[in-house]
């Protein structure tokens, strides 16, 4: 595969932007190799500078539910655009959008917009402290919330993917009031409760992990945290950053039936454009500025042609979409795990609708501990042996596998295929490492 012009950009960025790149992950330093340069995506597909075609499963990391550029989408924002792409005043597109995501996640009786998912959490958070005039949070090992310096303690996404869980330039005292649980143990919350009584502000959790990979919570462990976050008095925040939209049109708290002080939002929401949110309970959110005395602001907040975005992805949330989503994402699934069997490849692949990771590692994932046991070389090899074929998969062992309506089931099955002969290749390169 040629990717002799995508080298010579990456050489030219790398000049002027640190590592090259906007945002780490995209940089593939953990999987060996230097990153594509994407000059257009349609559909299920994109593009890249030398011209290869891939079927494309980063999706934007999540947003792009409806594929790269629906013709649609591209009408509206760009009739939103001639009239103006930002005002720094109110339109009518922002209450008609909260009104939407209020119909969908009736928990948000308010909604603030925020330019990405690290507002969304960082404001949630601030919110939740003012409110109980406490300090701490506690969030889980692996999950990740964003790049706030509270989120940067064990943090999951592109800071475990680089080897920098717990990142320099954090403040001891913004660490010290992060506490660590684990994923789907209850017993290491209620720990955590009982040693910090009276202290703890806020729980926040992504209620399907997506950034340890893809890890499912375990069957009662949402109403758990329910409960004992109800009996501490702190508040639950559920980061719905990927699994809002994305879940069920209501999100993993209408997939469980477990209902959350506040949520934070991103992705979907902006239909690819650069939205975030956060919002809840009204005797909360009616502490945030300018109803109340909690500040938070932003230049680009409401944005008209963000907003369009979102409108129209979000009034496209049907029935239909996610019985096909959580179709071809089973489909996908099987086919990986299938595939590895008769290659002899040890892999468990954790899936929830249209999301999943294959994890190359025999013992099943179910939080950070046993994610991280994954054999990331291997996944690395079979990153770039699919890419080689034709897929382009996110570049790291924990991150998810986006589906999206522009996916059929001819480019499951390709990827499939795909699949079948490159896991061929990790198994091999893992018996040619035994024989040494
Ligand atoms: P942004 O600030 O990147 O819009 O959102 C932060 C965020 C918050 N919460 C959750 C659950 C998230 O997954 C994210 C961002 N996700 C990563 C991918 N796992 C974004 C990709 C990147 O960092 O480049």
């Amino acid at each position: 595969m040629n990717t002799s012009t995508s080298k010579k950009l990456f050489a030219r960025a790398s000049k002027v932007l640190p590592g090259g790149v906007s945002s780490p992950v995209r940089a593939f330093k953990a999987v060996g190799s230097s990153p594509l340069f994407i000059r257009r995506g349609k559909g299920a597909t994109i593009e890249d500078v030398d011209g290869n075609r891939l079927i494309d499963y980063v999706m934007s990391w999540g947003p792009l539910i409806h594929g790269h550029a629906p013709s649609g989408l591209i009408k509206a924002v760009t009739a939103a655009a001639k009239r103006g792409t930002s005002f720094g005043a109110p339109s009518p597109l922002e209450h008609d959008l909260g009104e939407q995501v209020r119909s969908l996640m009736p928990s948000l009786e308010r909604v603030r917009f925020v330019s990405s998912g690290t507002e969304a959490a960082m404001s949630a958070v601030r919110v939740a402290r003012a409110f109980t005039g406490r300090d701490r949070i506690i969030k889980f090992e692996g999950c990740y919330h964003g790049h706030a310096d509270a989120f940067l303690a064990k943090a999951g996404s592109g800071a475990t993917t680089l080897g920098v869980p717990t990142s320099p330039g954090v403040s001891r005292a913004v660490a010290a009031d992060t506490l660590l649980a684990r994923y789907n143990d209850l017993a290491s919350v209620e720990a955590l409760c009982s040693s910090h009584k009276g202290s703890i502000a806020a729980l926040i959790v992504e209620p399907i992990a997506g950034n340890m990979g893809v890890v499912p919570p375990a069957t009662g462990f949402l109403s758990g945290l329910r409960d004992i976050t109800a009996r501490h008095g702190i508040l639950l925040v559920f980061d719905e950053v990927i699994s809002g939209f994305r879940a069920a049109a209501g999100g993993a708290q209408a997939v469980f039936g477990v209902t959350p002080d506040l949520t934070c939002l991103g992705k979907i929401i902006g239909g690819g454009l650069p939205v975030g949110a956060y919002g809840g309970r009204a005797d909360i959110m009616a502490l945030v500025a300018p109803a109340g005395p909690v500040y938070q602001a932003g230049t680009l907040s409401g944005n008209p042609v963000a907003m369009t975005a979102g409108q129209w992805a979000l009034k496209r949330l049907t029935p239909r979409l996610y019985k096909d989503l959580a179709r071809r994402g089973t489909l996908l699934a099987a086919g990986l795990a299938d595939a590895a069997r008769d290659a002899g490849v040890a892999l468990q692949v954790n899936a929830f609708g249209s999301l999943l990771t294959p994890f190359f590692t025999s013992s099943p994932v179910t939080d950070y501990d046993s994610a991280l046991k994954a054999d990331t070389d291997a996944y690395a090899t079979f990153f770039r042996a699919m890419l080689e074929r034709g897929i382009y998969g996110p570049p790291s062992q924990f991150e998810a596998w986006f589906l999206s309506a522009a996916h059929t089931d001819r480019h499951v099955n390709d990827t499939v295929k795909a699949a079948r002969s490159a896991l061929k290749v990790v198994a091999a390169r893992s018996g040619s490492r035994r024989m040494r």
